[in-house]
């Protein structure tokens, strides 16, 4: 997807105080489509897995999921697509809004998608020993099938681990050690307006719960948050004492906003703060198909209590600084204009698709005393073009510039170095990419020598 940001930059600066940086970091993903957020935390990372709203979606066209992943909550990797509709055998269409669990030493991504054979929404379960995959279809058939979608799973203190999904319902099965079989029979939760709200106007939903439960235990205290009335949905909670219930509502965390016609949302706490990931529809060409996935950092109330969060352009602040001395992966972006990211031939991704003018936004890149050299890892089919290394923003200091020749392909990869000057202390970098017209040249990974 090509697309430029400046009508992004304008439009979020309405919608929050402006930022000290040049350009907008919510959405958090810029170079696609990104819906239905499910983060989880793992040896001092956060990883994102969401659904990818094609290009041109008119009605939830979502072909396969995406992984992405971030040490500050602000600079996010793209580990691609490492799984997809062809990944199950029985599945016909709709890769909807999944969560990945960790147990084990494995990863289970539990997704909704069509069962070809019944044509009906059912849950399937992929398995994978990494969190950025390849995952694969674990069973061969659904876990579980009733026409419902949207599966969050919670794995409590005493091991015993639940997966509830549910629209127009809201269903639990327990799920066994392995992770992916489960004793007793799908159990319906209750849906009472003391449980989940009152809605009004729509007889067959008299409570709010509409989609998309995230459950989560924090403090004793258990926590369904929710998408909540159709539509436009806004995102609410319930707690409870227990994993089953009974469920109390609490009221709203996320208003509508943002031009999707849905929301979904997906909790963590990481690196001592905690984060709420949500979608709405503020890239170019965005709205209810086409959506994208962003983060604000809030703080529970003494009681437990999740504050009223609202969608800001700005995103969270950084939870980390990036060091700039160890190699970099060029897709790892804070914010971008112009570029796409597609697989390596040398393993990986790489950020491609350059044209002059494109540009990446890393934040928060501690430079300490100053580096005096960067070197970057890049191939051009063409005659290449240079790395322009700026701070503070696209038009900011050039603090070096590197000359990219042409390598004779675009999977014909070089390591090219130029000397660094200017560049002290913890600011945002932005990697400006300049040469002719057409495609430019494409670039693996950066570093810089102190
Ligand atoms: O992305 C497809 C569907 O839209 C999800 O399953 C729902 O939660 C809603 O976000």
């Amino acid at each position: 997807m090509r697309r430029h940001l400046a009508w992004l930059v304008a439009v979020m600066g309405l919608l929050a105080p402006s930022p000290v940086t040049a350009s907008a970091d919510n959405p958090i993903v810029q170079h696609i489509y990104t819906a239905d957020p499910a983060p989880l935390v793992h040896n001092g990372r956060v990883y994102l897995y969401t659904g990818h709203d094609e290009d041109g979606s008119t009605n939830f066209t979502m072909r396969e999921w995406r992984v992405w992943s971030s040490a500050d909550m602000v600079n996010w990797t793209d580990h691609g697509s490492p799984l997809n509709l062809a990944s199950f055998s029985w599945a016909s269409a709709n890769a909807w809004a999944g969560q990945t669990v960790y147990r084990d030493g494995r990863f289970y991504w539990y997704v909704p998608t069509t069962n070809r054979a019944t044509g009906r929404m059912a849950i399937g379960v992929a398995v994978s020993d990494s969190p950025t995959g390849p995952f694969h279809d674990a069973i061969g058939r659904p876990l579980v099938e009733n026409g419902e979608i949207d599966p969050t799973v919670f794995v409590d203190d005493n091991g015993q681990a639940y997966l509830y999904w549910g629209n127009p319902n809201l269903w639990y099965v327990r799920l066994n050690a392995d992770m992916v079989s489960y004793s007793g029979g799908p159990t319906q939760i209750p849906l009472t307006t003391s449980g989940f709200g009152t809605r009004t106007g729509n007889a067959s939903r008299p409570t709010l719960f509409e989609e998309a439960p995230w459950v989560f235990k924090r403090n004793g205290l258990y926590y369904n948050v929710f998408a909540a009335r159709c539509c436009s949905e806004f995102i609410a909670y319930s707690t409870a004492p227990g994993p089953t219930g009974p469920w109390t509502y609490r009221g709203t965390v996320m208003p509508t906003q943002g031009s999707s016609f849905t929301n979904h949302a997906g909790i963590v706490d990481f690196k001592g703060g905690s984060y709420f990931f949500y979608h709405n529809g503020a890239l170019p060409g965005g709205g209810g198909y086409t959506r994208s996935v962003a983060v604000e950092k809030f703080s529970y109330g003494s009681d437990g209590s999740i504050p009223t969060i609202n969608m800001t352009g700005s995103g969270a602040p950084a939870a980390d600084t990036l060091n700039p001395f160890t190699r970099q992966e060029a897709e790892t972006i804070a914010a971008e204009s112009g570029i796409e990211t597609e697989a390596a031939s040398e393993g990986g991704r790489e950020v491609g698709f350059i044209e002059n003018g494109d540009w990446t936004k890393v934040r928060s890149v501690a430079f300490g005393s100053g580096p005096r050299s960067f070197t970057a890892r890049v191939a051009s089919a063409t005659s290449g073009g240079t790395i322009e290394l700026r701070l503070g923003g696209t038009s900011g200091t050039v603090v070096g510039r590197c000359t990219v020749p042409g390598t004779g392909g675009w999977q014909t990869w070089t390591t090219v170095s130029c000397s660094v000057s200017g560049a002290t202390g913890t600011q945002d970098l932005y990697l400006r990419f300049a040469g002719g017209s057409g495609y430019l040249f494409n670039v693996n990974w950066w570093q810089f020598t102190a």
